[in-house]
């Protein structure tokens, strides 16, 4: 039966996006038999890069960012948690996430006597694989796209030479190879070397199948750096066999690859790492590259399914209307930088306007399990929002709308698309 009001639509439309159950297609998580790699907890929360950041604009000259990461953990958490959220009120995005997850896990009254201690105390009882259930209820995740580095020896011991068991039910891997993009051959050497294959291009593409069969993993994933150009034919032709560098890796490696095993793409573009080295993970800007770039790519190999995102907003709009010409294109989540109501609010509203429901509203981006609840929460109630203006004009413009067929387009939105598009 169609929905009869503007408020009616309004409660289902909040209603049905509160309650779906989500696929979260890019996170840095990892599932607990990864040991140290799973991060939870306040002292992860609070001392998440994008909130040490913000602490180092707070901090006294005297705590130099060395210092800082030369203290434990909980120690950073404190100075954190002190500058941020008791010196002044926690208002930025990030800070205000930690609040909400607080309040979601029920800690609320903790949180109301800023007690931090208690806190601590309640994080102390959880086993990791308990945690895990009750993020996954809170937040209402179906499952999450994990990211899979070959390079990174702390990662790869759990996969080599004897796979530990991954969780695939909930944790999906992504298997992401910066390294190829960036042409950072020291660290393809290393791989290589680990695996004991010769140092050649053809090396490399049977590196990457050994983790393909590892780590069964469901897409590609890499950051595009500033400076990669899509080189032409001619360009290619011209590099002697010898030279490896990001444009050979990108066209004879990962084109190819991705052909062949049927692996999406999974691209990032507009970061700059770092503009602060300093702040570690904490450093990295935002910068406006060519969105030309992914049209190359699109244009030229209608084969491989490429998944996007930016994270430049004025490369917003662009990419919309590149991916209205592409079907081998499908846009994901508001990065990083963007993941702000403001900018989400905004880059929500244009997808819709020019995509419908073939795009993925967002991703977490959670490398802290408990993030899931904020990140999702947050991001929810802002689509949410926008929605719910989405329908209510379409329902002015003559269109009956039921329950059913909102809930359709919702879950669409929130994995639905990803997995028809992956499918595909
Ligand atoms: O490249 C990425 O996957 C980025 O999301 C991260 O490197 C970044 O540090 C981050 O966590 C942003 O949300
Ligand atoms: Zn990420």
């Amino acid at each position: 039966t169609p929905l009869k009001s503007e408020e009616a639509i309004r409660s289902a439309v909040k209603n049905l996006v509160e309650e779906v159950h989500v696929v979260d297609v890019h996170t840095h998580l990892f599932p607990p038999n990864h040991g140290k790699l799973m991060l939870w907890g306040i002292d992860e929360l609070l001392t998440y890069h994008y909130l040490v950041a913000e602490y180092f604009i707070t901090a006294p000259a005297t705590i130099t960012p060395e210092k800082f990461f030369a203290l434990e953990k909980q120690a950073q958490a404190d100075l954190v948690w002190d500058s941020l959220f008791i010196q002044r009120s926690p208002i930025s995005e990030a800070c205000r996430g930690v609040i909400t997850t607080l309040t979601e896990l029920g800690l609320g009254e903790l949180v109301e006597r800023r007690d931090l201690n208690e806190v601590r105390k309640w994080f102390a009882k959880q086993t990791p694989e308990g945690y895990v259930d009750k993020v996954f209820e809170l937040a209402k995740i179906k499952y999450v796209l994990t990211t899979n580095i070959p390079f990174e020896k702390k990662e790869t011991v759990h996969w080599y030479p004897k796979a530990k068991e991954f969780d695939t039910h909930r944790f999906q891997t992504g298997l992401r190879v910066d390294q190829l993009l960036t042409g950072n051959w020291e660290s393809i050497k290393e791989a290589l070397d680990e695996m004991g294959i010769e140092h050649t291009i053809e090396g490399v593409k049977k590196l990457l199948e050994k983790w393909i069969t590892i780590m069964k993993p469901k897409y590609f994933m890499a950051a595009v750096p500033p400076t990669l150009e899509f080189p032409s034919d001619e360009e290619m032709s011209t590099y002697a066999p010898s030279t490896i560098n990001s444009a050979t890796l990108l066209r004879r490696v990962l084109l190819p690859l991705a052909e062949q095993h049927h692996l999406p793409i999974a691209l990032k573009f507009d970061s700059v790492r770092p503009i602060n080295p300093a702040l570690r993970e904490g450093g990295d800007g935002v910068v406006t590259t060519k969105v030309s770039t992914l049209q190359k790519l699109c244009l030229n190999y209608p084969k491989v399914k490429f998944l996007a995102t930016f994270l430049a907003r004025v490369n917003q709009h662009e990419l919309c209307v590149l991916a209205n010409k592409f079907g081998n294109l499908h846009i994901y989540g508001c990065w990083w930088y963007c993941n702000n109501p403001s900018i989400v609010e905004e880059i929500t509203r244009i997808r819709v306007e020019l995509l419908g429901t073939a795009f993925t509203s967002q991703h977490s981006d959670a490398r802290v399990l408990d993030q899931l609840i904020y990140k999702w929460k947050h991001s929810k109630a802002v689509i949410g929002g926008v929605l719910q203006d989405m329908y209510v004009k379409l329902f002015h413009a003559g269109w009956s709308l039921t329950r059913e067929e909102i809930q359709r387009d919702v879950e669409r939105l929130f994995g639905g698309a990803y997995e028809e598009f992956m499918e595909k």
